[in-house]
């Protein structure tokens, strides 16, 4: 969906969301569009008549308020598409949404974190404009590590800046390479934030490690300061700023023999599939609560890949591995993390609307607002 203006949010009316995206690929992924309206953000204020969000965020500002980033980007992974995942969350309606569960919502139309000289093609230009464009080329095994360096360097700015103002920032992927900007920024206003990775897989491979040089599989190992990831561009703003005490993880399925080797030697928590069919979700999230926030003092940061889900239930997404979360599993991490009254920035990553069919894209792109909101305060009661 493109508009060359923005239509006004009537508050409280759920069927005006025909919000507009200021950068877009075509369907052929090769040509750039930008919305050129002055306007670029968007406000919302809480509907429905819910004044607050069900839960006191302990670490937020009053009133409650959210700032929704939208970030188009695929440059972690192979497959296009995933660049349209938050433009078309947006068009979902999740702000209103948002909005009717007690939250001021602010939503930046203008998506610039793309532009830089790595980018092939940047954001308010056209192909064949001329522009200068800079050649990426692998360093070692990544591919594309200045473009997604630069990009993320910009998002962690962003959701720090957004931390700072005491706001929530809710993050919208895009491929998960951005999970190293989002963490990042967190980091930067919450040293002492802990971290939980709800994913299909553990994305802690290192430069050295990687098989497929793809950086979504990578930025929990940036995050740490592991072995190989001193190396140009990212060391040159990336601080290892987690520990691993502070991270924990659930629904792993599909870990490669290096990262097995990475958590292992690291010590780190990681609650796959089978401890979930173990124990059951809910004392998977408990046990997950416990080690990283024992006494539920500490801010939490939510990076959930809609991998992690089924794909019976998220099925559009770029890397599928069956066996993974119901519907209920994964919400209920979000609604039990939200219940804590602890989340500081969440993560919503990998809902790709240009992979398979209409019913599934819709299928997904819904779970990826429901998701959203149930972190941000929605109850089933
Ligand atoms: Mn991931």
């Amino acid at each position: 969906m493109l508009r060359q203006a923005i239509a006004p949010i009537r508050v409280g009316s759920r069927g005006a969301m025909g919000v507009p995206a200021r950068s877009v690929w075509t369907k052929a992924h090769k040509e750039w569009r930008a919305d050129t309206s002055p306007t670029s953000t968007i406000s919302a204020s809480p509907t429905n008549g819910t004044k607050t969000p069900k839960y006191k965020y302990k670490f937020l500002s009053e009133p409650a308020t959210t700032e929704i980033i939208g970030i188009p980007f695929s440059g972690g992974q192979p497959r296009a598409g995933v660049d349209l995942g938050p433009n078309r969350l947006i068009s979902a309606g999740l702000i209103n949404q948002i909005a009717g569960l007690g939250w001021n919502v602010k939503y930046n139309t203008q998506q610039t974190f793309l532009d830089n000289p790595y980018n092939p093609v940047q954001a308010g230009e056209a192909t064949e404009g001329g522009r200068k464009v800079l050649p990426d080329p692998d360093i070692g095994k990544m591919k594309k590590p200045r473009l997604v360096s630069a990009v993320c360097e910009k998002v962690a700015e962003k959701v720090g800046g957004i931390a700072e103002k005491g706001w929530l920032p809710l993050t919208l992927g895009g491929d998960h390479s951005l999970g190293l900007g989002t963490v990042a920024g967190t980091k930067s206003r919450f040293p002492d934030a802990k971290v939980i990775w709800v994913d299909a897989h553990a994305d802690i491979n290192t430069p050295l490690t990687t098989d497929t040089g793809n950086l979504h599989g990578c930025p929990v190992s940036f995050l740490l300061g592991l072995t190989g990831c001193d190396v140009e561009p990212f060391n040159k703003w990336v601080k290892p700023c987690l520990k691993p005490e502070d991270l924990v993880f659930i629904g792993l399925r599909d870990v490669d023999p290096a990262e097995k080797e990475l958590l292992r030697e690291n010590g780190i928590k990681a609650f796959s599939m089978h401890e979930v069919d173990r124990y059951g979700i809910g004392k998977v999230v408990e046990l997950a609560l416990q080690h990283v926030n024992p006494n539920g003092d500490k801010p939490i940061h939510l990076s959930f890949d809609v991998d992690a889900m089924d794909p019976t239930v998220a099925p559009s997404t770029g890397t599928p591995v069956r066996g993974g979360l119901t519907f209920r599993e994964g919400h209920y991490i979000t609604e039990a993390v939200a219940e804590t009254g602890c989340l500081v920035g969440i993560d919503i990553m990998e809902v790709n609307p240009s992979l398979l069919d209409p019913v599934s894209i819709d299928q997904t792109v819904a779970v990826g607002c429901s998701l959203a909101r149930a972190a941000m305060g929605e109850t089933l009661l």
